[in-house]
This record gives C-alpha cells, structure tokens and sequence, in this order.
C-alpha cells in the first residue's frame, strides 16, 4: 500500500461518505486511490471554490466533517475561499492538497507555491506530510481538530512523492471528544444573575445548531429553558431555528450590520440589563452592536470560554456541554411574569401583484412552498438580509447562511452538499444574480450527480445591498450594474428545467412546480430592488402570534 492509499483508508476510517474536487498531475495517486474505494464517493465539481463550499455546507449539516481535494498551486489557491468561510462559520472541513515532490519544494519550481503557508491563516492547522508513516496520525488530527468546538478548517498537503511511497501502517481509532460538564458553582452565579435581573433577554447564537447537528439535544434543552424562564429570546442569522420563530417568547432575529438598526428593532435587546449569551459567535454579529455602551451585564454560556471583546466581558462565564447547562438552569431559574403580548415572525401574505417582486411576497411564498424540515441555502446580499429577518423558521439547521465570512457564490454548490446529506427534503439555492454567476458552473456537476436542488435567482442586475449602501451613504450608485444572460435558457443549457416568474401571483405555483422537479431546476425571479431602502425595518412579521 503506498501513502496515498493509506490516506484513503484513512478518509473511510474517519466515516467519509464524499470527496468534493478536482485532481491534478500531482493527486493522482489519491485519484486511483479513491477509485479503490467502495466507501467514498468522489464528486468532481467544476471549481474548486465549489469543492470547498460543498465540503463547508456538509460539514455543518451532517455529524462528519466536510472534505475537498484540489491539486497544487492553482488549485489549492482556488480552494481558499470555500476553507476560510468553514473556518469562520464553525463547520468541521479538511481540505487536502497535493504538491510538488519534496526535491523540489525548496527552490523556484513549476506551479510551486507555499500551500500550507497559505492555508495557515484561515484555519485550525495546516501540514505537510513529509513521512509517509504519519499518515494516520496526521488524517486522525485533522479529523479530530476539525471537528472539536469550536469546529473549523484544517489542511493536509500530501506532497506526490510522498504519496509514492510504500507504507505499512493502519488507520487510528476514531474516538470522540466528549465536553465537562459547567462547574456548579459557575451555574449558581448565573441562575443567580438571571433571577435578579430586571429586563433579561437571550441571545441565541450558532453554537445551539452545531451541537444539535452533532447529536446533542441542545435545541430541545434550549427551547425548554426559555419556555421555563419566560425570558425573552432573539438570535443571529445563523442560529436560524434553534427557537421556533412562531413560538411563545421568540423575538425576531439580530444581525444587521449597523449601529442601532437591531436596537431598534429588537428593543428589548436595548433595554436588557442582562444579556444571557447561548452560543453566541462574536465573528457574526459584533458586541459593539447590542452593547455599545459597555453597560449591560453578560451571562456567557457556551461549550468554550468567552473570546475576549471590550463590549463582552461576561459577568459569568458557564462553560461546558450546552444542554446539559441549560438543563440544569432550566431547574435554577424562576418563572417570569408572562403578561406582555406575544411577538414571533409570522409568514407575511402576498402584497400585491406587480413585477418586480416584493421581498416580503418572495419570502411569503417560499416558504409556504417548502416543509418545515425542508431546507434553504441561501448566498449574500440583500435577500440574505431579508431571508434572515422575515423566513419564520421552526427546526434546527434548515436554514443555512454563511455569516463569518460572509462570501457570496455559496448557496449553488451548499445546496448540492444539503442535498447530499438530507436527500428526503427539498432544498433551495437562494441567490442574489451575482452570487449566482459566481458559482454557476456547478450546475452542470448538479445535473451530472441528479441533485435535486432548486435554484431561486432573484434577479435585479445589480449588487443590491451594496448599491443600498452606496445611496444611504453617498446618495449615488457606482460599480454595481451588470447585465445578466437569459437565466432560463442558461439553466436549459446546462440540461435542467428553467422557469421565469412573470408575476407575483405566478411565484408559488412556479416554485412548487420546480420544487417537484426529479432533478435541479431554476426560477429566475424579478426582484424590486428598491424595496431594499426598508432592508433594516421591514417588520410585518411582529403580528401576534397563537400561544403553544
Ligand atoms: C465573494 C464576495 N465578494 C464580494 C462580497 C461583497 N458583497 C456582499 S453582498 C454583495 C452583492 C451581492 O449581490 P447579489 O448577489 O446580486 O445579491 P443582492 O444584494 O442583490 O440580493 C457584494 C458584492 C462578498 N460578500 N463576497
């Protein structure tokens, strides 16, 4: 067996199912190796940065981590933005890459440059395997460090002569980390700090999610601790889910990305005097934004310590498992007056019929088109925006935004990645028309693998929330016009059903047509960008909503 089947071994050792990528000269053993494989599927993809995205997104939905290949230079290069929006938004990937025989790694070499140099920035570790008897320890360290909170990137360079070489070595036992639980004394500190506030309110963060998507009950443990409480709860972006929206003491989401929009929004958030932190992420939502005086009190409640910021210097740090915790506070905490009137997001109805379409009305639809388990990969731009704050969402881990890194071209490959995890549920791409060409290519690896994804292009020949901040700031508009292709007959090109909405009362019948669609298929959508002015205070989903 030489390294490279080793380290395939390896991969099947660690429960992988799929290797996202494009091989090069210097990945060929790896090539043949995977080809060996009964267990791992490789899937090629077109670009590299669809590799790693793919990887990204099936690292947060599945309990494995992600894993994409790309040979040497051009492209491992390619390869980065995918790893860095991993590494930022926690979810567990290990990228690997081949390179250059080591007799020529020291010197001005052909498509050379340093790989794990490169990758050393944007993730958790990044190596170089120079002894072909390692391999089982450097694939178990990858794996491990990848996966263990808080999760991440990771990166293995198998350089191809070392791939050569001949090894007589097995896989290490795969074993889990398991968390401590929090220290007593750190949980009566904070039921007390809880209790004796006057105005507290949670804030919900990402952590919740990864640990539910790890197979720990920290939604439930979470949604019994503010049902128990009474305590108000909100929660960034990408914590979408982890309380039910609809439900009893669910405030609308946090995340706008500037000073006092969410205060405003959200004012119980800029009342509180204590602020229960639960899997908060400082990465996607900034402490300067809800405490920008310094003067509310945190409760920081997470499985690792708090990152340090001047606006987030916890009172109490409760360090350990999240629902057990939360179990515990659930028992410690006292029961809250429960007479203001409820709030929650409620799914808006249709605002009228004109073209281009309402953001509220293409939220509106959507979601009465898909299943509350069905999910939704969204890319960034304004319709972000508006997905994030108005897509009332009930369950875990159905609604997936990249918020660290924020990077647009993620939602094509994400979806073919959720779709691979979840193959029962239907999932939507939901694009902006320039995210949408960052990444189009991957259509054709959607038709040639039979995903089903279902492709929402909302189109408005512009980079819309960036033009919205060019009028709000400068009052005028610059660099941001484009022309796009007849999306409908580009999707037809790459061999999958294209639909164009006309109207608003065209969307839902579309969409539900596209979502049956035994294959991918597209919906070009007419997107009133102008609607975008509102971005930061729609607020139709505030209606009262039924107590359960
Ligand atoms: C890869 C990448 N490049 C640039 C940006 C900066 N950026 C954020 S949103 C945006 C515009 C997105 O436009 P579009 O996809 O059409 O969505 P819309 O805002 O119109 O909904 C840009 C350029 C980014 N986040 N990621």
């Amino acid at each position: 067996m030489n390294a490279a089947e080793l380290l395939v071994r390896c991969l099947e050792n660690e429960g992988v199912r799929y290797v996202f990528g494009i091989p090069g000269e210097e990945t060929l053993a790896l090539n043949e190796a995977l080809d060996r494989s009964d267990k791992i599927q490789f899937i090629l993809t077109r670009h590299e940065q669809g590799a790693s995205f793919m990887a990204d997104v099936y690292g947060r939905l599945s309990s494995e981590a992600g894993v994409c290949l790309a040979t040497l230079g051009p492209g491992a290069t390619n390869l980065l933005t995918g790893v860095a929006d991993a590494q930022l938004d926690r979810a567990p990937l290990v990228a690997i890459t081949g390179q250059a025989g080591l007799e020529r790694v020291h010197k001005e070499s052909h498509q050379y440059v340093d790989i794990v140099g490169m990758f050393e920035p944007i993730t958790k570790w990044s190596t170089r395997i120079t002894v072909a008897d390692t391999v089982p320890e450097v694939v178990r360290k990858a794996f491990r460090l990848a996966r263990i909170e808080k999760p991440g990137a990771t990166h293995i360079e198998l350089p191809e002569d070392v791939a050569g070489e001949e090894v007589d070595m097995k896989p290490l036992e795969v074993r889990r980390t398991t968390y401590p639980r929090a220290q007593d004394e750190a949980l009566d500190q904070a039921a007390e700090m809880i209790n004796s506030a006057t105005a507290p309110v949670i804030l919900v963060g990402n952590g919740v999610l990864r640990r539910d998507a790890r197979g720990r009950p920290a939604v439930e443990a979470l949604r019994r601790f503010v049902a128990r409480s009474k305590i108000w709860a909100t929660h960034t972006y990408s914590a979408k889910g982890a309380l039910d929206s609809r439900a009893r003491h669910s405030l609308p989401p946090v995340g706008l990305q500037r000073p006092g929009a969410d205060l405003a929004n959200v004012k119980e958030l800029a009342d509180a005097d204590v602020v229960i932190a639960i899997g908060y992420d400082l990465v996607e939502w900034s402490p300067v934004l809800w405490n920008p005086k310094r003067d509310k009190q945190v409760v920081h409640i997470d499985i690792t310590p708090a990152e340090l910021d001047g606006h987030y210097q916890p009172s109490v740090e409760v360090v350990g498992e999240l629902h057990e915790a939360l179990d515990v506070l659930t028992e410690r905490v006292r029961s809250r007056d429960d007479s203001r009137s409820v709030k929650g997001i409620s799914a808006p109805r249709r605002i009228d019929d004109h073209a281009p379409i309402q953001p509220e009305a293409v939220i509106a639809d959507l979601r009465e088109a898909l299943g509350p388990a069905d999910i939704v990969v969204s890319d960034v731009g304004a319709h972000k925006v508006w997905l994030s704050r108005l897509f009332p969402t009930e369950r875990p881990n159905t609604v997936v935004i990249s918020n660290g890194l924020a990077s647009m071209g993620i939602a094509v490959p994400g979806a073919i990645a959720a779709k691979l995890v979840h193959p029962d549920r239907k999932v939507v791409a939901f694009t902006g028309d320039g995210g949408f060409l960052m990444n189009v290519q991957e259509l054709e690896t959607a038709k040639r693998i039979g995903t089903a994804i279902c492709v929402v292009v909302l189109v408005d020949g512009r980079l819309g929330v960036i033009e919205n901040n060019e009028k709000r700031i400068y009052k005028k508009t610059f660099g941001t016009e484009f022309g796009n292709p007849d999306l409908v007959a580009l999707g037809r090109a790459f061999g999958i059903a294209g639909y164009a909405v006309e109207s608003a009362i065209d969307l839902l019948p579309t969409l539900r047509r596209a979502l049956d669609v035994d294959g991918p298929s597209l919906v070009a959508v007419p997107w009133d960008h102008t609607a975008n002015e509102r971005i930061a205070t729609a607020q139709f989903g505030r209606a009262p909503v039924t107590p359960r």
